[in-house]
Parts: structure tokens; C-alpha cells; sequence
């Protein structure tokens, strides 16, 4: 007999033959570039593991899943799954014409025969499938700022697979693990969704749940895109790999899922419900705050810790899976092992270590106890996360022409320089403007390019483990903020406001320039024809009036020791 769990699940690509057919003919039709996210979506409708979808959805089924979580047919699917495009590229389509999908080098991977093309109601989208039109979450922030205006859905021809380089022989499409189950002859299968690296707390809940189920342990962790500011999945599928070998080999797999998460809680439990269903998961662990967003903007939690559970306990049946619930394990002393949070004996001592007090610890270099985790685990947490004072920082320095950014940036570097350990990089607002901005002038286009240049050497410098010192007169703040933003996601961002007032800088006037643009002869020059907008809470303002030099490096150098990137 063969078990449903084991029966092939229908993909939607097409025979190698028709798949070479179709690309040749692909060449005269309109190309799309699928973004990151659109590349996750496509390759999990091709293979099946977003079953019954058999494209990107027509608004009638967007409609139907936006306003009570069923296609236009009546099947149960929680999340929008359409194809978003700038207004451009959709004003030169009509429905009934094929475009081309192509990944980020331009191959092509699907066909689309587009049915349907709109402009979505996005408030309305954020506020039914996300519980709120708030930016501070993550989904809602793609939706109004990074998707297109204007949604594609039609059915999707497969041509080929997305290609992945790394850990290749860790990825399964549905119908792969599948077989593997029937291989196996693995009935019950309980499957651990996870975004982030295993410790002791989840490998005993994961024992529990299987041992609970009766069944074998599928470890499916998402590996497309996750929480943004989550642990890369490099280096979370290498703290997997460590700890595999402590779950027992004949009843525990480890498979990774391209899934691009839209932490949509409830929702989004359902969804990874029907999506482990169409990998032939029998049982599925639903946690506490199950692919919960974090804070709003009120600072209040997006959903209920439990709301996950009850939505998908109110569908099990439908979504074909069953759930296996847990509880929040915690350490207790005296007995030196796990315990669910509720069945702790009484007159013990707890031990927990949060999410944020585990990044402190590993941002502070401080011991991370081995009752919390495995030693390999944090080995490889460390060597992503070294301590705040072995990883690349940027110090933005900002002002007014001739404020003395350049000689305070100068003796700054060297003082970083003496120190040692780490390579230091000076992007002078001159030296840029030599060699990376020659052709750039000074409208506020021009210096908005320039500042994001600079920006971007900074950012790629943090990440690599260095410091970037910037100096450029960078007057205006959303430019300021944007190079931030960029910067933040690898490192530490130290706004540094050179604030000599454009008197000052006009009476020292050291390259004459003050001069010249007072005659007119320099056009749009900054504090005398150009604005320079303040900024209002840098992390550093050094007044250079009856300062000298060094004190104002000194000055930076303090900063830099008492926010932990320096060891004095
Ligand atoms: S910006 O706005 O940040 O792109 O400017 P930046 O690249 O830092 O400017 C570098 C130097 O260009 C000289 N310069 C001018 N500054 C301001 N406005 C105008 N119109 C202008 N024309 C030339 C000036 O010397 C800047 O150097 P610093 O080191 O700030 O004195």
C-alpha cells in the first residue's frame, strides 16, 4: 500500500523536451528578473511544495486568500503568492501574454501565461493577512517598500529549477523526500520548522515531540529568507550539521527548505502546515509565537503567543497534518536537565538564556554555558559573531567644508592604526571625489550618488571585519540615514558631526573656497548658496572651536571604547 505521504505530489514542470521548445521561443518574449523573494515562491510552486497553487494567484484567488484564506475554488491557503512588478514593466503587458521568468544571471526558469494584472489594495492586504498596516513589520515593510505596485498571477510552466551551490545535497523538493520516506518506510514523520541554530532546548523539545508522535524527526529549517538581522543560514546550516550527530541516525533527517518567510504568524503556521503536508510531514511541531514578527510599532507583540496554535488546530484537518504543540523548555538546576516550562518541579532553580542575552554574550565575547548549548554550536555562532571589538565598524564624519573633518578623520585613523588588529581604511571626501566620483559634481543628485558610494565601500569594508572612516560633508539626513541603514546591517554606525560653524569655517577658509564661492565663482556651495541640514542626534558632535585635533580624535576614541568596538 502506499501511504499519502509517500505518493508523488504534482510539480508543474514540463518535459525536458517541451522545456527546450519553450526556451527557445522564450527569446521573443517579455523577461522578468525574479527579486530574491520571487525566486523562493517560483521554485516552491514548481516543485510542488506550494500544491494546489498552480501559479502565481489570479486576483479572484488573491482576493479569496487576502479575505478569508481560500483560492477563488475554495482550497485552503493563507498567503498572497503573486508575482509583483514595477508599473513600467506591467504597463507594456496585457493579460493573455507569456513572459519570460528569469533568475538573477538571466536564465530562464518558468514561463508565465499572465491571465491577471492589478494594483492591490496593500493597506488592506497588510491589515487581513499581517493583523496590521504597521511598517515596523517586517512583511508589511516589503510590501509598501520594496514590492512592485502591480500584481502578475497566471499559471507557471517549470522549464528548470532554480540552481543553489551551496549545501546541495542537503536540499529535497517534495516529491525527493517523499521517496525517502517510502525508502524508509517512515509513516509518521513529525517535522521541526526552525530559522534559527539549534541549541540543547531544541533538540530536547524535538525528542519530546517525536517520541510524543511516535513518529521520526524531519528537521526542516528555512534556508530561502527568514527575519531580517536573523543568523545567515551558512552558518545556521553548519551549527545543524554539528548537532545532527546527536539525534539518533535511523529516526532523524535534516532537509533544507527555500522558503522565503513572511513571519505572519498564525497564518504563516497554517501555511508551513500545507507546505510540510506537500513534503510528506505527517506531524508538525507548532510552537510558542510561531513565526512571529517581533514588536510593533506601539511595542506591543503582533500576535498572541498561542494564536498560532488555535488557527492551526482550527484547520488540522483540512490542512491534512497534525499538530504537535510545545512548551517552552527550560533548564532546571538540581536535576540538570530540560523540563517543559509548566512541569517544572517545585523549589528549583531555572535556567534561561533569551535570544537577546545569547547575541550580547556573543557580541560581549562572554561564556555561553554548556547546559545552554553545544560547544560545536557556539564555536561556529562565534566565528560569524566575533566580539564587538573584533568586528568592522564605520565612523561617518559629517560638516561643513573646511570644519576639519579631514584632519580629525587623519589623526583618528592613525590613532586605530596604533592600536592594531584591524585594517582601517580612510574614504576622505577629496579622495573620493579622485577616485571613485570623479565625474560626480554638486547638485544634490550628484552629492546624493557620491555619499551613497561612499556608503557602500563602507559597508562592504564592515562586512569584511575592517573600519571605514568616511569624511564627506554628507549635508543632507536621508542620505546620511540611507548609508546608515546600509552600514547597520554588518556592523556598527558611528555618526560623527564636525560642528564648526560656517563662520568659523569662513574665516579659516584653508583652500580659499569660502572666497570664491561668496563671488559667485563656486555655484551650489555648501552653507553659503547650499543647505546643509543638521544632523540631529549623531552619536558624536565635536565642537572644534578651542579644541585641538587630538582632543577631537580622543574624543572619538572614547565613544568608539564605550560603545565595546575598542578594547582599551
Ligand atoms: S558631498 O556633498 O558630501 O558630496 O561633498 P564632498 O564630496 O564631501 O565634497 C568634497 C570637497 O569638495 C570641495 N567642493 C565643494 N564643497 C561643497 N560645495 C561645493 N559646491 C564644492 N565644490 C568643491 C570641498 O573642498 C569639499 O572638501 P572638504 O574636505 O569638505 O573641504
Amino acid at each position: 500500500m502506499t501511504l499519502s505521504n509517500h505518493a508523488p505530489i504534482p510539480e508543474l514542470y514540463v518535459s525536458a523536451d517541451a522545456a527546450l521548445t519553450l526556451k527557445h521561443d522564450a527569446g521573443n518574449l517579455p523577461s522578468w528578473d525574479l527579486t530574491p523573494r520571487q525566486m523562493c515562491d517560483l521554485e516552491l510552486l514548481m516543485n510542488g511544495g506550494f500544491h494546489p497553487l498552480k501559479g502565481f494567484q489570479s486576483e479572484a484567488d488573491y482576493n479569496g486568500v487576502v479575505e478569508n484564506m481560500r483560492t477563488a475554488d475554495g482550497a485552503l491557503w493563507p498567503m498572497p503568492i503573486t508575482l509583483d512588478v514595477s508599473e513600467a514593466f506591467a504597463d507594456k503587458l496585457e493579460p493573455g501574454q507569456d513572459i519570460a521568468l528569469r533568475d538573477a544571471e538571466g536564465v530562464i526558469l518558468a514561463i508565465l501565461s499572465v491571465t491577471d494584472k492589478w494594483i492591490p489594495n496593500k493597506s488592506r492586504e497588510a491589515e487581513k493577512v499581517f493583523g496590521a498596516d504597521d511598517l515596523a513589520h517586517p512583511a508589511v515593510n516589503y510590501l509598501h517598500n520594496v514590492a512592485g505596485k502591480v500584481y502578475l498571477g497566471g499559471p507557471v510552466k517549470g522549464l528548470q529549477a532554480p540552481v543553489h551551490y551551496d549545501f546541495k545535497s542537503r536540499r529535497d523538493t517534495p516529491n525527493e523526500l517523499r521517496a525517502l520516506f517510502r525508502k524508509l518506510n517512515w509513516a509518521k514523520v513529525v517535522a521541526f520548522q526552525t530559522r534559527n541554530p539549534l541549541h540543547r532546548a531544541h533538540q530536547e523539545l524535538t525528542f519530546r515531540a517525536a517520541k510524543e508522535a511516535q513518529a521520526n524527526l524531519l528537521i526542516h529549517p528555512v534556508v530561502g529568507m527568514t527575519k531580517p538581522g536573523d543568523v545567515d543560514h551558512f552558518t545556521r546550516v553548519r551549527c545543524y550539521e554539528a548537532v545532527l550527530d546527536k539525534y539518533p541516525q535511523s529516526t532523524t533527517t535534516m532537509s533544507l527548505l527555500n522558503l522565503a518567510m513572511r513571519m505572519a504568524g498564525p497564518r504563516e503556521a497554517v501555511w508551513h502546515g500545507l507546505i510540510r503536508r506537500n513534503h510528506g510531514v505527517t506531524h508538525f511541531i507548532v510552537g510558542r509565537d510561531h513565526a512571529g514578527p517581533g514588536k510593533n510599532s506601539q511595542g506591543k507583540d503582533f500576535y498572541g503567543p498561542y494564536d498560532a496554535q488555535t488557527l492551526f488546530k482550527e484547520h488540522e484537518a483540512e490542512i491534512g497534518v497534525t499538530m504537535v504543540d510545545f512548551k517552552h523548555m527550560v533548564y532546571v538546576q538540581e536535576k540538570a536537565q530540560y523540563y517543559p516550562a509548566n512541569e517544572v518541579p517545585e523549589g528549583t532553580t531555572v535556567l534561561d538564556i533569551s535570544g537577546t542575552e545569547l547575541r550580547r554574550r556573543l557580541r560581549e565575547g562572554i561564556d555561553i554555558p554548556e547546559w545552554f548549548s553545544f560547544p560545536e554550536v557556539v564555536a561556529q555562532l562565534r566565528k560569524t559573531s566575533p566580539a564587538r571589538d573584533k568586528q568592522g565598524f564605520t565612523v561617518f564624519f559629517t560638516g561643513l567644508s573646511g570644519s576639519g573633518k579631514s584632519t580629525i578623520a587623519n589623526a583618528l585613523m592613525v590613532k586605530l592604526m596604533e592600536m592594531g588588529g584591524r585594517p582601517v581604511t580612510l574614504l576622505d571626501g577629496d579622495v573620493v571625489r579622485k577616485h571613485l566620483s570623479s565625474e560626480l559634481g554638486f547638485s544634490k543628485e550628484h552629492r546624493d550618488i557620491n555619499i551613497k558610494r561612499i556608503g557602500y565601500v563602507a559597508s562592504e569594508i564592515t562586512k569584511n571585519g575592517g573600519i571605514a572612516i568616511c569624511a564627506p560633508i554628507a549635508p543632507y539626513t536621508a542620505t546620511r540615514r540611507a548609508v546608515r541603514d546600509m552600514v547597520e546591517s554588518y556592523g556598527a554606525f558611528l555618526e560623527v558631526h564636525v560642528a564648526t560653524s560656517v563662520e568659523e569655517c569662513e574665516r579659516r577658509d584653508r583652500k580659499g573656497l569660502y572666497k570664491l564661492a561668496r563671488e559667485g565663482k563656486i555655484k551650489e556651495f555648501t552653507g553659503i548658496s547650499d543647505p546643509y541640514e543638521m544632523p540631529e542626534t549623531p552619536e558624536l558632535r565635536v565642537e572644534t572651536e578651542g579644541t585641538d585635533v587630538d582632543s577631537c580624535a580622543h574624543q572619538v576614541i572614547l565613544k568608539l571604547e564605550s560603545m565595546g568596538l575598542i578594547k582599551a
